[in-house]
């Protein structure tokens, strides 16, 4: 009936579909009425990830940066995005940004906090939103929080961080907060404060007493004294030689950076006969009164024998909320969300929130009672500038499977869902598509038991996984097809940087050949510099550039706009549910996809064979009811025929 509808409103309406430029008439639900959609109205909330600093650069010194990304709203529009999450952009030590050293300063290599500014607001005046990246795990360990923490086990910064005198025993008593209530790590490791004291140190060694006191200090550092009977040896192979201060007092101030610590000597060109004065095996802590000896002189090490805990690199030294049904009290959880009002308050609309499963290594309670505590803050804050509904939310929960990562949903509104890529990946293959509807629908099940308006953030690859293309053998068949299933299924919708080119790359030779700059036109630079050269230019052809897909019906960028385009404009593609319709043909996917008295029949050829289908339950087909496709699409009937990894909608 509804198909009839469809058919009649059109022909009174004298409407063609392909005709109008600026709107779409559709039927409105099987009363004979119509629904006028304007082009563009952005309702699938298609959100674009990209990574500044490989996105598009506007000064020429090789950064892409903020500027660079305002420059190019109009390419987000003509991608139907309404959303962008940006890669972090607070000031850090990597090119990457997650390893902040001030949760509260843009990153000066990527613009300033005005251009930023310039952004949120021309990027609102075109519909589209801001996300941030917010690292929540782990700071960077040139984060001055971090620095201050080490340098003074009495800092208010301690216990920011997850430090223990003594993790073995800490871990085994449960007394680790980080850990959840676990009595072991769970990915990550312990690291010796060791080492990692660097800066302007003075030394003074007390012979007499048998104590080495080292001070950080701003006074000028000193000349070695080449008149000098007591030495400091660090570094590699570093001898200066200390002055003597009072009788048995010996002093210096130097640059010190030593990977290991330092000793005493009382000889410089011997380690014999107890010349060689050291600790205990104990560590050093700055500014207090350390015992050296010259029979077991074991390498100074500092840190009071501290360790902190770190999830990945000892670069980024894990934060600490304490135990986790209190994680609102803790100091650290404070500085945060005040850095996070911050960027809501100058406009922000969302947060990607980076490794939510290690906040509390693996503890699924404990991480989710953290990221709803995170959430509540969060949005009260958005809601109290005035922000529209709510502020979204979507963490990187990245589990071995979707049933480890629903509950996720108990403390956020959205979870990437890394398991549908993997299937979907999986199944185009395999040639293989009558069971994907059903697989998505199992997945979204889970997530509402979870929360009844969750919302599944779906996406191909991201930053950290092998590009798709990769995945898919750099077949751009089964690129497009990839595509077109991303935007024809219920969720919202991640699109990644170069994804939308068909760019291929793996992390076998580093993560920056998964970052790859963009390539705007067939002739110009790419902003590469962030990447130190990492850059596959064998990919970065003329033909690849935005300028040539753009010319080119045929692309991949244009199966993304076409499918993103139908997606913006109805409402069913937009923000239906799915519901499976049985295939005969293992190899074709079909489903529907229903909203506000919507309907739209789905249909996927997964493998690399032309393959026909009569679609279970449906009583007629029309080729004049295609509101999109991809590849060669006929009908007969009730039969559909789809060629190799073709795509195909259909108005219901
Ligand atoms: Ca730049
Ligand atoms: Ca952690």
């Amino acid at each position: 009936m509804k198909r009839i509808h469809f058919v009649v409103c059109a022909l009174i309406l004298g409407l063609s579909l392909f005709s109008c430029s600026s709107c779409r008439k559709i039927p409105g639900g099987g009363n004979g009425s119509t629904t006028t959609i304007e082009k563009g109205d952005n309702l699938a909330n298609i959100t674009y990830q990209l990574n500044v600093y490989s996105f598009a650069d506007s000064d020429g010194d090789g950064w892409g940066d903020l500027k660079g990304v305002t420059q190019h709203l109009d390419y987000f529009e003509s991608l139907g995005v309404s959303a962008l999450w940006l890669s972090p952009i607070q000031a850090c030590g990597s090119y990457h940004g997650y390893d902040v050293s001030d949760y509260s300063a843009i990153n000066p290599k990527l613009g300033t906090e005005a251009d930023f500014k310039d952004l949120i607001d021309k990027a609102k005046a075109k519909g589209i939103d801001i996300y941030m990246d917010y690292v929540l795990n782990h700071s960077g360990d040139q984060n001055p929080w971090f620095k201050q923490a080490c340098a003074d086990p009495a800092s208010p910064y301690r216990d920011y961080y997850v430090f223990s005198e003594d993790p073995n025993a800490d871990m085994r008593a449960g007394k680790v907060d980080n850990f959840g209530g676990a009595t072991s790590t769970r990915m990550g490791a312990w690291h010796p404060l060791s080492g990692g004291v660097s800066g302007r140190l003075h030394f003074k060694w007390d012979y007499n007493a048998k104590t080495v006191t080292v001070t950080r200090t701003e006074e000028a550092a000193q000349k070695p004294n080449t008149e000098a009977t007591r030495w400091l040896y660090y570094g590699d192979g570093v001898l200066a030689g200390l002055y003597q201060t009072s009788a048995s007092v010996f002093e210096i101030t130097v640059d010190f950076n030593s990977s290991w610590g330092f000793l005493l000597r009382t000889s410089a060109t011997s380690w014999d006969g107890g010349t060689k004065w050291g600790g205990s095996g104990k560590g050093l802590s700055l500014g207090t009164p350390y015992t050296v000896n010259n029979t077991d002189a074991q390498d100074i090490t500092f840190g009071g024998g501290s360790h902190y805990f770190a999830s990945f690199d000892r670069s980024m030294p894990d934060l600490n909320y304490g135990p986790y049904d209190k994680v609102a009290e803790s100091p650290a959880f404070k500085d945060l969300a005040a850095s996070a009002d911050k960027w809501i308050n100058m406009g922000v609309g969302g947060l990607r929130l980076d490794a939510v499963v290690w906040i509390y290594q693996e503890q699924t309670a404990a991480n989710v009672a953290f990221l709803k505590a995170w959430y509540d803050r969060c949005n009260t804050a958005y809601k109290a500038r005035g922000g529209a509904g709510d502020l979204y939310m979507v963490g990187e929960a990245w589990c071995d499977n979707a049933e480890q990562m629903a509950p996720y949903y108990q403390g956020l509104p959205s979870n990437f869902n890394f398991y549908y890529y993997w299937t979907l990946k999986d199944r185009i293959n395999r040639g293989k598509g009558d069971d994907f509807a059903s697989t998505v629908r199992y997945f979204r099940s889970l997530f509402r038991q979870n929360r009844a308006d969750f919302i599944d953030a779906i996406k191909l690859t991201n930053h950290d996984e092998d590009r798709a293309a990769s995945d898919l053998g750099r077949d751009i068949n089964k690129e497009k097809l990839a595509a077109a299933v991303l935007l024809t299924s219920p969720g919202k919708p991640f699109v990644y940087q170069g994804e939308e080119l068909g760019y291929w790359g793996t992390k076998s030779h580093g993560d920056e050949y998964i970052r790859t700059p963009m390539k705007w036109t067939r002739s110009g630079n790419v902003p590469a510099a962030a990447l130190g050269g990492k850059v596959d230019n064998a990919m970065l052809s003329p033909e690849i550039s935005v300028e040539a897909q753009t010319a080119d019906p045929a692309s991949i960028l244009n199966v993304y706009r076409k499918f993103a385009e139908a997606r913006n404009s109805y409402k069913a593609l937009a923000s239906g549910e799915i519901a499976e319709v049985k295939s005969a043909n293992a190899a074709v996917a079909l489903w529907k996809m229903s909203a506000d008295g919507q309907t739209v029949l789905v249909a996927h050829n997964f493998s690399d064979k032309v393959a026909t289908v009569s679609p279970s339950g449906i009583s007629e087909l029309s080729k004049d009811a295609i509101l999109v496709s991809n590849g060669a699409v006929t009908v007969n009937g009730t039969s559909l025929t789809l060629a190799p990894y073709a795509s195909a909608v259909f108005a219901q």
